[in-house]
């Protein structure tokens, strides 16, 4: 039986506010699906935290996963962690393993299941936003070591575009940053998109607002609009998160009907 360490409370790094949350993993605790079989669903985030979008961890067991495709109106994004994962995005299926992930627009069925082993993925959904005039993107597979690393402004910082980038026909993005050791952003930002922030590898400092938190891998953040944000990478070897951003649509003023979105 286990017998439980002081300082629980005391060690606890888990932060939640209007603006932004810092959560460690061991909180998260797991829903369990319809629809879904062998699979413990850790919610990062939903909207009921303020947030435009859902995140979450699934950790399947071998050959758990979605029961057959689910379609449910949302596009969803899937990046394998941990394992190998069967992913499905509108009839197409590949095996991949760390690295692989799939985009699947509304409308169309999507799916995931844990092959030859346990499995860990990153789940993202959310309601498309249309953008008048432009067709949405098909389903697309792919893996993060076939995503070109660019390197946007200072040195030892790379950037990988995994949906791409000024692509309005897409309402989000979700990007690889990596860090080298010591580097960090040219400035604060404060901008109207949301992130979900998973740590993939590495350490860092965050600041968020006013307060810097310490974080690594195995974290999620959640920051909401404008919420003032910069990254210091720490320790040994490179940090990289998996960041989703919502891009390209218009402001939303509330109980106003037309074009929606940012
Ligand atoms: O693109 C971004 O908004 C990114 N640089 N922000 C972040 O990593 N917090
Ligand atoms: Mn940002």
């Amino acid at each position: 039986m286990q017998i439980l360490p002081p300082g629980i409370a005391g060690h606890n790094r888990t932060m939640v506010t209007p603006h932004y949350a810092v959560m460690p993993p061991e909180g998260i605790l797991p829903s369990r699906l319809p629809g879904f079989a062998g699979t413990a669903i850790h919610f990062h985030t939903s909207p009921a935290m303020g947030a435009n979008f859902a995140q979450a961890l699934l950790a399947m067991e071998p050959g758990g996963g979605t029961t057959g495709p689910r379609e449910d109106g949302l596009e969803h994004f899937l990046y394998v962690l941990e394992g190998e994962a069967e992913l499905g995005a509108d009839g197409e299926a590949r095996v991949l393993g760390a690295g692989g992930f799939a985009y699947t627009p509304a409308g169309r069925a999507y799916g995931i299941r844990a092959v030859g082993g346990p499995a860990r993925a990153i789940w993202i959904q959310r309601p498309y936003i249309p953008a008048p005039g432009i067709a949405p993107r098909g389903a697309f597979l792919g893996h993060r070591d076939a995503v070109p690393r660019v390197n946007k402004h200072t040195q030892g910082r790379a950037w990988q575009a995994l949906l791409g980038e000024a692509d309005l026909a897409m309402d989000m993005e979700v990007n690889i940053l990596s860090f080298a050791p010591g580097n960090y952003f040219p400035f604060v930002e404060t901008h109207i998109m949301q992130h979900g922030l998973y740590m993939l590898e590495g350490q860092g400092l965050y600041l968020l607002g006013r307060e810097w938190h310490e974080c690594w891998a195995g974290d999620f953040i959640w920051m909401g609009a404008y919420v003032p944000q910069q990254f210091y990478a720490t320790g040994w070897g490179e940090t990289a998160y998996l960041l989703y951003k919502d891009v390209n649509r218009d402001v939303v003023f509330p109980g106003r009907q037309g074009q929606a979105g940012r």
